[in-house]
Order: structure tokens, then sequence, then C-alpha cells
């Protein structure tokens, strides 16, 4: 077959298109982004609500590229920064062409996700549903039951983001959704996330990780400095930004041990990431605005 005529054929059957990972939080989403990406771009940890923007992750495979679109998990809140969560989901159902519905493996299908099949329904958008952490919670969810819906998935998939297991059958199952198209991005590209601003999740994480309760969900990066001038490391200094000043005290702990700990796994987080020595500063600073002004949060880099 000549060279031209190869091509051609593979432009008529290649696939590009948006698949949206949506469902509750803790769900899985950004470990399976992680997963199919075999890197570490969106930040994990077991407390619900950790993901606060939309990533896109870039998939390129050999007959086709899945521009994934990771997203906060769908739930009920109030002030700015759950506003913008909730608009950030709708945006990602907007813009995607097929979307994983993620189910909680313990809870199934609550009002919420019901919710969030309809509105993919609404707008016209085929969806797939797949219960997460298959390694722990052997036992199938069997049918979608209780989405009454005209349009419902006949079946449930079943994966574990942890250890691969289904991970391949359910994305040759959302590849049949992507429309033809050649790849929408270049091969190389990961993600149209600034690699400062992956930096900034990286230290949130390890707020997440080192702090108890509720206190990260009052917290925010703001990365002040990022110099790559020097070739053997890479300097970043950043605000842990806190809401009040008791919460501050908290975040710094008896004789700086508290910052002093989040700075350790923040740094190993982001030599991993970075493949280079990381100078980090982190400074504890209140601003009492930062969740409430649509400005603020638009400066930190929420959608
Ligand atoms: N055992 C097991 N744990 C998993 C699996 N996938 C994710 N987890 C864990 O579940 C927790 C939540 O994972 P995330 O990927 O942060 O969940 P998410 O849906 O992105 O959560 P939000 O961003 O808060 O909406 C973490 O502790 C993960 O390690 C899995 O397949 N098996
Ligand atoms: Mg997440």
């Amino acid at each position: 077959m000549s060279d031209s005529k190869s091509k051609t054929l593979m432009a008529d059957s290649h696939r590009s298109g948006f698949v949206g990972l949506l469902g509750p939080p803790n769900a899985g989403k950004s470990t399976l982004l992680n997963r199919l990406l075999g890197q570490k771009l969106a930040i994990v940890s077991p407390k619900p609500q950790t993901t606060r923007s939309r990533i896109l992750g870039v998939l390129t495979r050999a007959n086709s590229q899945l521009l994934l679109l990771d997203s906060p998990g769908r739930h009920v809140g109030k002030g700015s920064l759950n506003r913008s969560l909730n608009e950030t989901v709708d945006g990602v159902i907007r813009d995607c062409d097929v979307a994983l519905v993620l189910l909680d493996p313990v809870r199934a299908l609550e009002d919420l996700q019901r919710e969030l099949c309809l509105q993919l329904e609404r707008a016209g958008k085929p969806y797939l549903l797949a219960a997460s952490k298959c390694d722990v919670f052997p036992r199938p969810i069997e049918s979608p039951e209780g989405l009454a819906t005209a349009d419902r998935p006949t079946r449930v998939h079943r994966f574990s983001a942890l250890t691969g297991e289904g991970v391949n059958e359910l994305i040759e199952a959302v590849v049949n959704y992507v429309p033809v198209s050649p790849p929408l991005y270049p091969e190389d590209e990961l993600t149209d996330r600034p690699v400062r601003w992956i930096c900034a999740e990286m230290i949130r994480e390890a707020v997440f990780e080192s702090l108890q309760r509720e206190i990260p969900y009052s917290m925010a990066v703001e990365v002040l400095e990022f110099d790559e001038s020097r070739t053997d490391r890479v300097r970043i200094r950043a605000n842990l930004l806190v809401e009040r000043n008791s919460q501050k005290r908290i975040v710094v702990g008896r004789g700086g041990q508290g910052v002093k700990r989040i700075g350790i796994r923040a740094r190993a987080g982001l030599q991993s990431f970075l493949g280079i020595r990381v100078d980090l500063q982190l400074f504890v600073k209140e601003d009492a605005k930062w969740a409430k002004s649509v400005r603020r949060l638009h400066e930190l880099g929420y959608d």
C-alpha cells in the first residue's frame, strides 16, 4: 500500500475527542486519570473534594487520542468555591464527547449520580457507568438499577485504577463514542496546565496528607516564584493561604514543625514530578477572602 493511501486509511479510522471523568467526590477519578496517562498529573487523597479544577490529560494511542477531563466531585455545597467546583463539572459535561460516570462502589448509585446521568442525557452526551476500586470491593454492581432514564447504559463496568484491572476494557468501550478525527493535540503533549500550576497542586496534596480534618478545605496554594534559571535545581516559593488566624497557628505548628512537615512532603512530590532537585520555601499567610472572591479564585487558577 502506498504511503499516502495508508495515511488516508488511518485518517478515516483515527478517533480523537474529549472524555469527561465525572462522579462523586473520592470515587477515584484523578487516580484513574493518572493510571491512564502512566504518570502523576492530578493530585489524589483519601479525603473527598480534593480536585478543584478541570484538568486535561492527553492520552495518545496508536489509533486514537483521548482528551481526558478530570473534574471535581459533584457535591452539594454553598459558597463561591463550591459554586465554582460545580460549574466546572457543568463545563466538563458541556465540552465532553462522552463521559465516564464513576460510581462509588460502596454507595452505588445515589441521587447526585442519577442527577449527573440525567444532566448528560439532557445535554445529549453518551456516557458509560463504571464502578471503581474493584480490588477492594469485588462484589459487582449488577445493573444500573434505579436509573430510570430512557438511554441508560445497560451495564456497569468494573475497574481498579490501583491494580489496572478492567482499565483497558473501559478505554476500549469509551473509544467507540469518540468522533473520527485526526489527533487534536500534539502527540508529546501531556496537559494544557502549566508546570507552575501542577506544582501548586503538588504542594496542596502535601497539605491534604499532612493536616487533619477540615483545614485543607480552607487552604489554597499560591506560587510566588518559580525559578528555573539554574540547571541543577528549581527554586519555588509559595504561600499556603488560610482563611483565619487560628488556622494559621495550626498550620505553622509548634516551632514551625507543621509547615516544615508539609514542606518535606511537598518537596518529595515536586522532585519526583520535575525530576530535579527542588529548593522549596513555604509561607503561611492569612487571606480571609481567597475562597469568597471570584477574582481571587481566578488568580489562584480555579476555573
Ligand atoms: N483500593 C483502591 N483505592 C483507590 C482506587 N482508586 C482510587 N483509590 C483511592 O481513593 C481515594 C480517592 O481517590 P481520588 O482519585 O483522589 O478520587 P477523586 O474521585 O479524584 O476525588 P475528588 O477529587 O475528591 O473528587 C484515594 O485514597 C485513592 O488512593 C482503586 O482503584 N482502588
Ligand atoms: Mg480528584
